[in-house]
């Protein structure tokens, strides 16, 4: 960027307000403004995104091409003004034109294409990459339609559809030179050549392009700007209704209709799958288009591919962009030449895999008739590399039928997309620590036997510029205080905070900007709920999407035994607290559902009862999303991240609370475990099972929660609440399913599996010590300032630098500014 110049950003936004809507800017829109305003940021950021193109084109550095089929991003606006170092001007800038940034920012719609932690993830990867330098491309879909906006009526959890484009999208650029074609269905012809070898030919198949539209990512403060590229699908022929005969029309009329659904929405499931054929055509989608896009890129510069992975490498965001795989063998053997050897050579040097899960209903398979019909010759290259891959297992393991069905790709009917993904990367890593050691040592033990070598472990991380800088500015203009400038691009600078922790000056000065947070969240929930909150109550907080796993239903028992207990003793000693909840569930998760409808009504109750003077308060935040979740997180003080544990692979979340100063309470589950390690035992609250132990209960089946329920009475009281009415005016019914979670025993589905019941008393009691050590500021203070302080491993600058040393390779590159 160059050096900014307030009077020609004045005159930009004036000349764009009159250009794009023939007003001036008294007459325009907040709408219209935030256009004007986007379009100037998108003209500051240009001539840095050219350069780093430049640069990329001319030195042709190793490139990691991000495969996801998610990326979360959250709002641009403010994002790129802080990476680009320029927010303070800007927002100076406009407020002499009487405009106010954050309002401007406000209108923004936020590009949620993507669910939860995977998608949020890819999003923190790519603000890492650009601000470290590293030559890269996210690859994803431009679905038309984005995450659902939750609205909440009566209770319950209903679905509108996000149309993010409606006005379109200043940050983006269509790049239709950058357009591939890419097939479905069909058949394939097999034919001998002169050589003797196989041609594969594809025939009778439905075809779209896939064309790009290019969005930026700002890196932070050094003129590196990488690429996110969205495909869009648009049809092969423009169909004219003239110009057909009856077959092409069909064709036309069928090409047109694949296009346009191709692109049209996100799946908004996360971990709980359903095997849609629609979803497999978005995965091929995007896939062939990046693919076909990466090896356009490296032919400019080479003849041969034999040195491709020396340029390129495909990181898999879990199993969902894993048909890269047999794509990549496709493109070298059918459209490059190459003999199976040669390809299969590179393309186990170019693909890496990464697992988000562990949990069975979440992994990827899809029924072979399905996957052979959309992907015919995709489909024969899974089944030879299959074929090879069981030949291998037995060479190495003799008549070990079990192995071969734990391993191989194709089995039972199925392509098993982690296998797939297994056997072909040349890296295989977990989320988090704990996560990764479930891995090796249970899920995928034998191919960890088998490929010792293949496995590694990322812990997840967070970019503190969203996070901190431009989520948290007081918090940031604090850490600055007392740590200095750079902490931007190094997040172990907080560790200066650990020296300042005792003081009660530092320890007020925190605990102020805590209560300003809660003001600006407090003001916010009274707009979007009408709901009114204590400042000077506890806030805790449980944000993230709606799964069983991750046990929103006990905390809200929590709330109801509480309640049950503030209303046996009216004058016990209480430390007043507002239960926040911020969360959405799959449409057809049905267990989701209810929970946010039980939560709902437990706030209705609660929040009406004035007998308890107000000291418990349950709020739903509606449509939790990266835009408010900034907000949530600033002025949370209290982080619930309560997952069964072994489930949660890392959690993101956890760490965002971590970064603004919130004390968690947790299981050993997850990232939790390292967070527990950095910030030490004083300044988090552990409780529950260890993941061993949840484990030994599922091998052994030997969980009895409906001795629980039977032997205790707090237990028994609040479930038995499910089912007599409390939160149902009356009726029985509303809540059984919720209460059946819980004893209803069956083979496929046991009795509470998420171990609700065996965690309640040890959440209780933690709890307690929650309420308890809230009562001493300067104790509470000096912890939460310790959180900040002991963040540090959970940039995700340091996982992506991880990533680059063990798995990418890549060298950073240089872009220098025009002035
Ligand atoms: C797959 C097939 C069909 C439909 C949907 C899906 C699907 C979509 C999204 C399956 C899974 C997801 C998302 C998973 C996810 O967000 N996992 C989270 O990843 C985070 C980043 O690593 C971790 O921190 C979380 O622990 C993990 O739950």
């Amino acid at each position: 960027m160059k050096a900014f110049n307030k009077k020609i950003f004045i005159k930009q936004i004036s000349d764009n307000v009159k250009n794009m809507y023939r007003k001036n800017l008294e007459e325009a829109s907040q709408e219209e403004l935030f256009q004007a305003v986007a379009d100037a940021v998108k003209n500051m950021i240009m001539d840095d995104w050219i350069a780093t193109q430049q640069v990329m084109e001319k030195d042709e550095p190793k490139t990691v091409y991000y495969l996801s089929m998610e990326f979360l991003l959250g709002r641009a606006l403010g994002n790129n003004l802080i990476n680009m170092t320029a927010y303070a001007q800007v927002k100076e800038a406009l407020e002499e034109i009487g405009l106010d940034l954050n309002t401007i920012e406000q209108q923004e719609p936020d590009p949620a294409l993507g669910n939860g932690g995977l998608g949020r993830l890819a999003a923190c990867f790519l603000d890492s990459l650009a601000s470290l330098g590293y030559p890269a491309y996210g690859c994803g879909i431009r679905y038309r339609y984005g995450m659902f906006k939750q609205q909440i009526v009566e209770g319950f959890q209903v679905e509108v559809p996000d149309n993010w484009l409606k006005n379109g999208y200043p940050f983006e650029m269509k790049r239709p030179e950058y357009c591939y074609e890419v097939r479905f269905g069909g058949h394939v012809r097999m034919e001998m050549r002169e050589d003797g070898n196989m041609d594969f030919i594809h025939e009778d198949y439905q075809a779209v392009n896939a064309v790009a539209y290019d969005l930026p990512i700002v890196g932070y403060n050094n003129h590196v700007v990488d690429t996110l590229i969205i495909w869009d699908a648009q049809p092969e022929v423009e169909f004219s209704l003239t110009s057909f005969n009856e077959g092409q029309y069909h064709k036309a009329v069928e090409e047109s209709n694949l296009a346009r659904t191709l692109v049209e929405v996100l799946y908004p499931n996360d971990e709980h799958i359903q095997g849609k054929e629609l979803r497999l055509k978005q995965q091929y989608f995007f896939v062939s288009a990046s693919i076909q896009r990466a090896i356009a890129k490296y032919k400019k510069h080479h003849r041969s591919l034999k040195q491709l992975p020396k340029k390129v490498v495909f990181q898999m965001n879990d199993t969902h962009p894993t048909v890269a795989v047999a794509e990549l063998m496709r493109i070298l053997i059918d459209v490059e030449g190459l003999s199976w050897d040669e390809a299969w050579k590179i393309t186990t040097q170019c693909v890496a895999y990464t697992n988000h899960t562990i949990m069975a209903e979440a992994l990827e398979k899809w029924p072979i008739d399905i996957f052979e019909r959309i992907l015919p010759r995709v489909y024969q290259i899974v089944d030879e590399i299959n074929r090879r891959f069981v030949l291998d297992i037995m060479d190495r393991y003799p008549g070990n039928e079990d192995k071969i069905r734990s391993m191989a790709i194709l089995y039972d009917g199925q392509v098993r997309m982690a296998n797939l993904a297994i056997a072909a990367g040349f890296s295989v890593n977990g989320v988090a620590r704990l996560h990764t050691e479930i891995l090796k040592n249970e899920s995928l033990k034998d191919f960890y036997e088998m490929f010792p070598e293949k496995f590694n472990n990322k812990t997840n991380g967070i970019t503190q510029r969203r996070f901190l800088a431009h989520g948290n500015p007081l918090l940031a203009d604090f850490v600055t205080k007392y740590c200095g400038k750079g902490w931007e691009t190094d997040l172990q600078k907080t560790r200066k905070l650990i020296a300042k922790a005792d003081d009660p000056k530092v320890q007020k000065e925190f605990m102020e900007i805590k209560r300003e947070n809660k003001k600006r969240l407090a003001k916010y929930i009274l707009e979007k709920t009408g709901i009114e909150v204590n400042v000077d109550s506890i806030f805790d907080v449980h944000v993230k999407r709606l799964h069983e796993y991750k046990r929103q239903l006990m905390n809200i028992l929590h709330v109801m035994y509480l309640y049950n207990r503030l209303k046996d003793n009216p004058d016990m000693d209480f430390v007043p607290r507002t239960f926040i909840f911020g969360a959405k569930a799959a449409a057809g998760y049905r267990n989701a559902k209810n929970t946010i409808k039980l939560i709902n009504n437990v706030a209705d109750v609660i929040n009406h009862d004035v007998s308890i003077g107000g000291k418990i308060k349950v709020v739903f935040i509606e449509d939790y999303k990266v835009s408010n979740a900034e907000w949530i997180y600033a002025a949370a003080d209290v982080s619930e991240q309560i997952s069964t544990a072994s489930k949660e692979a890392s959690g993101t979340g956890n760490m965002k609370f971590m970064l603004n100063g919130a004390l968690t309470i947790g299981t050993m589950d997850g990232a939790n475990v390292e967070m527990f390690e950095e910030v030490g035992e004083e300044n988090m609250f552990i409780f529950g099972l260890s993941a061993q132990e949840v484990i030994g209960f599922e091998r052994n089946h030997n969980y009895r929660p409906g001795d629980i329920y039977n032997n205790d009475p707090d237990v028994n009281r609040v479930l038995n609440q499910l089912i007599d009415g409390t939160y149902s005016h009356g009726d029985y019914e509303l809540f059984r399913s919720l209460y059946n979670y819980f004893l209803n025993d069956r083979p496929d589905n046991p009795a509470d599996r998420y171990f609700i019941l065996a965690d309640f008393r040890s959440y209780i009691q933690t709890q307690e010590k929650v309420a308890a050590y809230y009562r001493n500021r300067s104790a509470w203070a000096k912890s939460a300032i310790m959180n900040v302080a002991c963040v540090g491993k959970f940039s995700s600058d340091r996982t992506i630098q991880e990533y680059v040393d063990d798995i990418w390779h890549l060298e950073k590159i240089k872009v220098r500014t025009s002035l």
